[in-house]
């Protein structure tokens, strides 16, 4: 996973780190979850199916990672980092269900409404999301960011103004020819809304001044959109063995997506530029943003 463009990253070992944070953030999920035989155990295990299903932890990473580069604590930053990873589970659940895209594979496994029935699917999507806000309630408070504001900040993400709003416009414009406006509203809002969230939760744990703040959120905005671009070229580039979900979905579902309008080579060019503007906005880190440098830098390159 390391790096060859992302100067102050150049000798972060990108493998080990993320290796070790979703090592702890997997152990702290398993903390807080009821355990699969905690009654009724059919909603506790399908919770635990797909989180525990083999997500690249990115955006709970990103969340340590931003609380590190603000000088703070993982023991912080952990309860918010979980809580955004149920909540992106839960999305993609639902994400999955027959109504919305109707998906049997994902994260390399066969879909939770596959395994548990529709009902039990929207229901472990459903508690997931509820789950998120009684872990990030376990979170430290400070005088700046006391549990108000973190609440806020999550639920302001996935709610109908951010993530529910990017999944309604994407469901609503399939089909139908999108422009790059229309593409880009969708991808802020089903993407970027929660990662720049995640990273900017790090921020908050860590206590940063508002400086920081504004760096994060500049930084995990471009990061976000830069994600959904590489993988709406992902899934035109790479297997469903590689991806662990269906590839080529977007094309069948005649979906607008970045290479669809723009073309592929258009669509990379526009990632690089969103991922060095993403770079641009930690100098205010001065060199204790490796982590989120080298983060950025993969995300830019990866492969599934
Ligand atoms: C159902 C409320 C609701 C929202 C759904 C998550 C989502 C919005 C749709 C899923 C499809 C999609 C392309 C979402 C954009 C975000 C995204 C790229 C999700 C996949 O994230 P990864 O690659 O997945 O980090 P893993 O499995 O590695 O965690």
């Amino acid at each position: 996973m390391s790096g060859s463009a992302a100067p102050a990253s150049a000798k972060f070992d990108l493998n080990a780190y993320v290796t070790a944070k979703s090592g702890a953030v997997n152990r702290a999920l398993n903390r807080f979850l009821p355990s699969e035989k905690t009654r009724p155990a059919t909603i506790h295990r399908a919770m635990r199916y797909s989180l525990f299903a083999g997500g690249k932890r990115m955006r709970p990473v990103l969340t340590l990672a931003a609380a590190a580069a603000c000088g703070g604590r993982d023991a912080d930053a952990m309860p918010l980092a979980c809580a955004v990873e149920c909540i992106h589970t839960y999305s993609l659940i639902h994400d999955d269900l027959p109504a919305m895209d109707n998906d049997d594979f994902r994260r390399g496994k066969p879909t939770n409404h596959k395994v548990f029935g529709e009902g039990i699917a929207i229901l472990a999507g459903d508690a997931l999301l509820t789950q998120a806000f009684e872990i990030a309630a376990q979170a430290r408070g400070w005088a700046r960011y006391p549990h108000r504001e973190l609440v806020l900040e999550i639920a302001r993400a996935s709610g109908s103004l951010q993530l529910i709003a990017g999944q309604v416009a994407d469901l609503e414009g399939e089909g139908r020819k999108l422009s790059v406006a229309d593409l880009r509203y969708i991808h802020e809002r089903k993407t970027s809304a929660l990662l720049c969230c995640s990273v900017r939760l790090g921020g908050m744990s860590a206590n940063c001044t508002p400086a920081q703040l504004r760096a994060l959120t500049d930084f995990g905005y471009r990061v976000g959109l830069a994600f959904q671009v590489i993988d709406d070229i992902l899934d035109v580039t790479q297997t469903t063995g590689t991806l662990g979900k269906t590839a080529g979905k977007d094309t069948r579902a005649q979906k607008a997506t970045y290479p669809a309008i723009i073309g592929l080579a258009e669509s990379r060019r526009i990632a690089q530029r969103l991922t060095a503007r993403a770079f641009a906005a930690l100098k205010p880190f001065r060199g204790r943003a490796a982590a989120l440098e080298a983060l950025a830098h993969y995300l830019l390159q990866r492969d599934r």
